[in-house]
């Protein structure tokens, strides 16, 4: 059966893009008959400094966020990375299977760590040997995320296949990348050319997953764009970065192709779209925000429901990590 893993960082604010480009894809596929499991990646967090307490938080509020989502514990697996101890053992191995060649390509290390490449630490260069571990170590056949994930993918498949060849095994499966949606990559609000993003200094470039009613359509409303009218096909929006990204988001929201947004909207100043946009982005997100803040306000449910993840995602890495340690001849 295809076995389906995917996770996001606790680093900061959940926003629209982790959820368009993520969230409610991880949620459609829990409708099939396979096996999801979803995962708060906490040790990839802390790849760069994370304040403790922000840690635990940001934690439990994306178990929240994706609870309120539609993620349903009863039918997918939801864990805190460093609650299963596999993922870090496997990430070890992988760490002797990754070239360095093979991770100083990464545009993200390259991005995150910047001209300072000396003061970043060493595991954020190892990151993406410890993604590769995550998804591995439940055998999983289909990853769904965004866009700049891509690469990272590429280096899984790479490592699952230097691994079977250099033990001589076919162990690990080479996992497919699921990318869809018209929002695989949602940019800033306030610059069409940069990703909308968690770290990024300014509130305004982000619809926050916690964004209450008036916030949401206060941001659509103040959004960058440009004077012209909207196309009525989306070749028109080629050269029109702030104009796409909106009707992307529409579409998305609207789990719609952009063709068929711009069939109706065709024609329209933003004057006239951003308050649908805006009514659309709040029918859609605002429960989700009042159903996060329900959920923190008394987060012995959420670590309940992690440990028991953790539990039932341990049945299944256990025994993987235990064969990889027998393929390279650990005594145990
Ligand atoms: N702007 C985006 N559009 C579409 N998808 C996105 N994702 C993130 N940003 C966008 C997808 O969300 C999932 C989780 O991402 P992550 O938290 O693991 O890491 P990230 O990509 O580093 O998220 P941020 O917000 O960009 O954080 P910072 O600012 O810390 O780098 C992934 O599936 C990702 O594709």
């Amino acid at each position: 059966t295809p076995r389906v893993f995917s996770g996001i960082q606790p680093s900061g604010d959940l926003h629209l893009g982790n959820y368009l480009g993520a969230i409610q894809g991880f949620v459609r596929m829990q409708a099939q008959d396979i096996q999801t499991v979803y995962c708060m990646v906490d040790m990839h967090a802390i790849t760069v400094w994370q304040d403790p307490a922000d840690l635990r938080h940001s934690t439990r509020e994306l178990a929240a966020g994706f609870i309120a989502s539609g993620i349903s514990p009863e039918k997918s697996i939801l864990i805190n990375q460093s609650q299963v101890p596999e993922h870090a053992q496997l990430a070890w191995v992988f760490n002797c299977v990754a070239r360095m060649g093979w991770m100083g390509r990464m545009t993200q290390w390259k991005d995150k760590a910047g001209k300072n490449a000396e003061k970043a630490s060493l595991g954020l260069f190892a990151y993406p040997a410890l993604m590769a571990a995550d998804i591995l170590v439940y055998h999983a056949t289909h990853v769904p995320v965004g866009e700049d994930q891509k690469q990272h993918l590429e280096l899984t498949r790479d490592i699952a296949a230097k691994f079977n060849h250099d033990y001589g095994v076919d162990f690990f499966p080479i996992t497919e990348p699921v990318i869809e949606g018209a929002a695989t990559r949602v940019m800033s609000l306030r610059d069409g050319s940069k990703k909308m993003s968690k770290s990024d200094p300014s509130d305004a470039s982000r619809i926050n997953m916690t964004d209450d009613a008036d916030t949401i359509a206060k941001k659509i409303r103040k959004a960058k764009t440009d004077p012209d009218a909207l196309p009525s096909e989306a070749a028109g929006l080629e050269d029109r970065p702030e104009a796409r990204n909106l009707v992307n988001i529409y579409a998305a929201l609207n789990e719609q192709s952009v063709d068929a947004v711009l069939a109706e909207v065709g024609g329209q100043q933003f004057g006239t779209f951003k308050p649908k946009l805006a009514e659309l982005a709040v029918a859609k997100m605002a429960p989700i925000s009042t159903e996060m803040a329900r959920l923190m306000a008394d987060t012995a449910e959420i670590d309940r429901i992690l440990a028991k993840g953790a539990e039932q995602a341990r049945e299944i890495t256990a025994p993987i990590l235990k064969r990889t340690y027998e393929i390279i001849g650990m005594v145990g």
